[in-house]
């Protein structure tokens, strides 16, 4: 029998950390907060684990890793950072992850930019990621990696002789073949994925996109269907166990935290400012995917279609600055500012702007002010892998909040029923669920949202991480099981 891992190590493309500077201008240390990390750190302290990432920061710093070491103690983990030169954080991250997989695999070949160049450093900083692996992995280690930039690490970590546990979670969705014929390097991808042990992906859906793929590229390759979770089988490799895990939050953290006297007063601040107005909100990251001019638009149409709403009703849309370095996302911000004035321009009428737009990183606590501030929450990406906000919202928001969604946020394979589906490319059918939201009558919005909340709580970040765990036959206590494959 082999000796079984006890050990968790988390691989990410960046460290759940950022280095802020102190008065003084030495550098520090501040943990992350959120609900992968949150969900994780009880397992990596009780599993003696690591975390390996980007430190954010240019090239080799010997601070960081000595800021790291000392932090260990205090955060009860160990802690090792991958250092990335210019040119890799502009050809892996901007690069192949953020100029082809992201856009690949959210359905908008239209923004690939295949250039070949790309995939020579993809590949060279996964290896530069499995040296560190190897540099700390010991034989009863698990090793999770999470998402789409570190995709060829177990690959590369075979080529070094690991013959080590391996799982994968892919955090943004897997595309349809058709799409995922486009990409030059798909055979390449594939292989790489197969190298997992285990394979985790949002939805059922992605699942068997990529079962589909597998098919069609991979003929050397068996599905066994028979057992809980498909098996993908090779000749010359271990199976690779595949299967879906929509990742969730923590809602008894998220609660506790909307409701306390800092957003108790927030939240009475906001409502005062928008007087008995309904506030809609959008809350997203600067990104093509999440539909934010087509939702802009929704709203113009709903004023425009239901001029009796004028006045009563205003649209919040939050948007937190992202990967501003590539010109697609120069250009959104454009287009949303764009859109903005010319609907605040057209509609403002004395004492009512309609849409209220906010482009920075709020603080925790207004956040949550805003959810639950808000009469519904506007999230209608042109497609999510999952989409943490819609389940944030039902779980802060009011008792009688409606959540309109997207039929393509990975959300909406669990959440669809008691919410208000919208096809976001649809400007005249959001603009109407929009206006359904706010005619719902008051039982109807109360009964949905709670149905939403129980399920949220059944389906939480602790469930995500036992499922895959247990499918990974590894224990909460770290400890691989017998018989893992
Ligand atoms: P993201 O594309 O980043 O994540 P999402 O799931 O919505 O999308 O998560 C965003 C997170 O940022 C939320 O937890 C939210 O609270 C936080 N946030 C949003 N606005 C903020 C603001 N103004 N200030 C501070 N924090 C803010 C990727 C995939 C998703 C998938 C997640 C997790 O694209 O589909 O759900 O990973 O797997």
């Amino acid at each position: 029998m082999q000796e079984l891992p006890n050990r968790l190590m988390i691989v990410s493309n960046r460290l759940p950390i950022s280095i802020a500077e102190q008065a003084d201008g030495t550098p520090t240390i501040k943990p992350a907060s959120g609900g992968l990390v949150t969900a994780l750190d009880p397992i990596l302290r009780q599993a003696r684990g690591t975390w390996i990432g980007w430190s954010g920061t240019n090239e080799a710093d010997q601070t960081v890793d000595q800021l790291l070491e000392h932090a260990a103690n205090s955060i009860g983990y160990s802690m090792h950072a991958i250092h990335l030169s210019q040119e890799e954080q502009e050809k892996f991250y901007l690069g192949f992850s953020n100029e082809i997989i992201w856009p690949l695999f959210h359905d908008l070949q239209s923004r690939c930019n295949f250039d070949p160049s790309y995939w020579t450093t993809y590949e060279q900083v996964n290896r530069k990621y499995a040296e560190t692996i190897a540099q700390h992995y010991r034989d009863d280690t698990y090793i999770w990696v999470q998402d789409y930039q570190l995709i060829n690490v177990a690959c590369e970590l075979r080529q070094l002789g690991i013959d080590a546990h391996i799982g994968f979670f892919l955090h943004i969705p897997f595309p349809h073949i058709d799409i995922f014929l486009k990409l030059p390097w798909r055979e390449q991808i594939l292989n790489g994925l197969l190298e997992y042990d285990l394979l985790g992906f949002q939805t059922n859906r992605d699942l068997n996109n990529f079962l589909i793929c597998v098919e069609a590229l991979l003929p050397d390759v068996e599905i066994d269907r028979s057992g809980e979770y498909p098996l993908i089988l090779h000749a010359d490799r271990n199976p690779t166990k595949v299967g879906f895990f929509p990742i969730s939050i923590d809602p008894q953290e998220f609660r506790a935290a909307a409701h306390t006297p800092n957003v108790d007063n927030l939240y009475s601040q906001i409502r005062e400012a928008f007087s008995e107005r309904k506030i809609i909100l959008g809350v997203d990251r600067l990104d093509y995917t999440k539909g934010i001019p087509d939702r802009l638009q929704a709203f113009s149409a709903l004023l425009e279609t239901y001029p009796e709403l004028q006045q009563k009703i205003s649209l919040t849309q939050v948007v937190v600055p992202s990967r501003e370095d590539i010109s697609e996302y120069a250009d959104l911000k454009q287009t949303i500012q764009q859109l903005v004035s010319e609907i605040n321009g057209k509609y403002t009428k004395i004492g009512w702007v309609p849409i209220h737009y906010i482009f920075r990183s709020l603080p925790r606590e207004e956040l949550l002010a805003y959810y639950r501030a808000a009469h519904a929450a506007l999230i209608t990406p042109l497609k999510d892998g999952m989409n943490l906000v819609a389940k944030e919202y039902a779980v802060c928001g009011p008792d009688d909040g409606v959540l309109i969604l997207s039929e393509f946020a990975g959300a909406a394979m669990q959440l669809s029923e008691h919410s208000l589906t919208v096809n976001p490319y649809d400007i005249n059918g959001t603009a109407q669920a929009l206006y359904n939201a706010v005619t719902m009558p008051r039982l109807e919005r109360i009964e949905h949202i709670s149905k939403l909340r129980h399920s949220i709580n059944q389906y939480d970040i602790y469930w995500w991480v036992d499922t895959f765990l247990q499918a990974a036959n590894v224990k909460r206590s770290g400890a691989i099981e017998q018989g893992s494959s």
